[in-house]
Order: C-alpha cells, then structure tokens, then sequence
C-alpha cells in the first residue's frame, strides 16, 4: 500500500466510507432504547432486561461491523498485483495482534457476564412487595398452576391438547415458584422477557408485576422429549377484580370436583 499513489488513496477511503455508512445508520437505530423487538412495559422484567438486550445486540454490532471490515478491507484493498510474485510475504506470528484477539474478547464476555449477573440477581432477589403467589411445575408435556391464594390443593393441570391458562391480576406482584416433575423444562414467556428453568429436585423462584392487560403466548423452551413443541400455555392478565372472582369460582369448582 505504500507506493500507492495520492489519488489511489484517496479514492480508497471514500469507497471505505461509502461501504460503512449503512452500518453506521443501523447501529445509531440500535442505540435508541426501544425494547429493541420487545415491549417495553409489558412486565416489571421488561423494564430490567431491555437495556441488556438492546446493549447486547449494539455489543454483537460493533464486533460483526468490524469484522465484516476486516475481511473485506484485504480482500479489496491489498488484493495481489495481477502480475506480482505468487505468493506475498509470508508471516508465522505476531504477538501484538495475537494478544489483543484474546483480550478484547474476554473483555466482551467479562462486561456482558457482569451486567447479565447483575440483572438476573436483580430479577429473582425476593422483595416484601408481594402480593400472590404461584406454583409453576412443568409437567411432560404440560403446565400444573397452583394457586396459592386459593389453597395449597387447588391445582390447573393443563394437557398437550388442552394448554393451560395462568390467569395474573395486572399491577400486582406475584411470586412464581418454578419446579419440575420429572425432566428440565423451561418456563418462557417470551412478551415478558422472562424464562426460567423447571428443575427436578431444584426450586427456582421469580417475581414479576405484569403491567399491560391481555392474553401473552408462553412455551416451554428446553427440549424435553417427544411433545415439547405442545407444552404451551396462555398467560391471561386480568383486573384485579376479575382475579379474585376467578380464584373464587377456582375453589368452588375444586371443591365441587372433590365432592363428586
Ligand atoms: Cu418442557
């Protein structure tokens, strides 16, 4: 590249600029903290997990953009004269460039693991503010929801055929139990930004508000057998109000079940 002419060089960064401009665009849209695919509001974890998740994403940007220039740089930029020796120089090692591709990386890995344990220790520290609380044991290939405000006995269990639905009263903290009956099944809600594992033999917990009124798709996310792809559930968010007339009529058609 030394003996390149003035001009050459020249001509050369503009293409370069010209080649980066659209990168640069997208990664600007990146920055702007929109939930970045996600609602933002939907639930108290959207709120902690989206500036993660947008972050991540410009992280994963900057690394692709740069590499994409480092592989096509060279590959315009210092292809070999058409009538030039067959091979270039050739070089066995350079320590300075050898040891900055394996610190940066662990730099990346280090800041994002940071951040996600700080988050996720964020999202399942137990708080006072609880207000309900919900059994979720994952079931091949179901869900079971055990409604604690309605009595340790009153269980929904839901079927492949029949997908469960986990009613959650809007604005109100409930405090998720999450275990497994028999293999590792995870418990995703994906509008929620919110997916925790059903162990055997381990209990995790997890609390969240969820904010916004509807009905939310929810799926098991760890392959775990023949019917995983069945193991879906519906999260409903309702009114307060209509909760506790649900959990009432859930008692009264338990017990109606028990005493037929
Ligand atoms: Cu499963």
């Amino acid at each position: 590249m030394g003996d390149y002419p003035y001009a050459m060089k020249l001509k050369n960064s503009r293409r370069a600029i010209t080649l980066l401009a659209p990168a640069i665009f997208l990664l600007s849209g990146c920055a702007k903290d929109s939930g970045a695919g996600f609602p933002t509001d939907a639930s108290s974890v959207n709120d902690i997990s989206s500036p993660l998740w947008t972050w991540a994403w410009v992280a994963a940007g900057v690394v692709g953009v740069f590499t994409a220039i480092l592989i096509i740089w060279p590959a315009i930029f210092h292809r070999a004269p058409k009538n030039g020796p067959e091979f270039p120089k050739q070089t066995q090692y350079n320590i300075p460039v050898e040891v900055a591709y394996t610190v940066i990386p662990f730099l990346i890995v280090a800041v994002l693991f940071y951040y996600t344990a700080v988050k996720e220790n964020e999202i399942v520290k137990p708080t006072a503010k609880v207000q309900h609380e919900i059994v979720v044991n994952g079931i091949q290939w179901s869900w079971q929801f055990t409604y604690l405000d309605a009595g340790k006995d009153v269980t929904l269990t839901g079927t492949p055929d029949k997908p469960p639905v986990l009613v959650v009263p809007q604005g109100e903290r409930v405090r998720y139990t999450i275990n497994s009956n028999d293999v590792v099944h995870g418990f995703w809600i994906p509008a929620f930004m919110i997916q925790i594992q059903n162990l055997p033999g381990v209990t995790n917990h997890l609390e969240f508000t969820a904010n916004k009124l509807g009905d939310f798709p929810g799926r098991c996310n760890i392959l775990c057998g023949r019917n995983h792809t069945q193991m879906l559930f519906t999260v409903r968010v309702v009114t307060p109000a209509e909760y506790q007339t649900y959990i009432a009529n859930l008692k009264l058609e338990i017990e109606k079940a028990g005493q037929a």
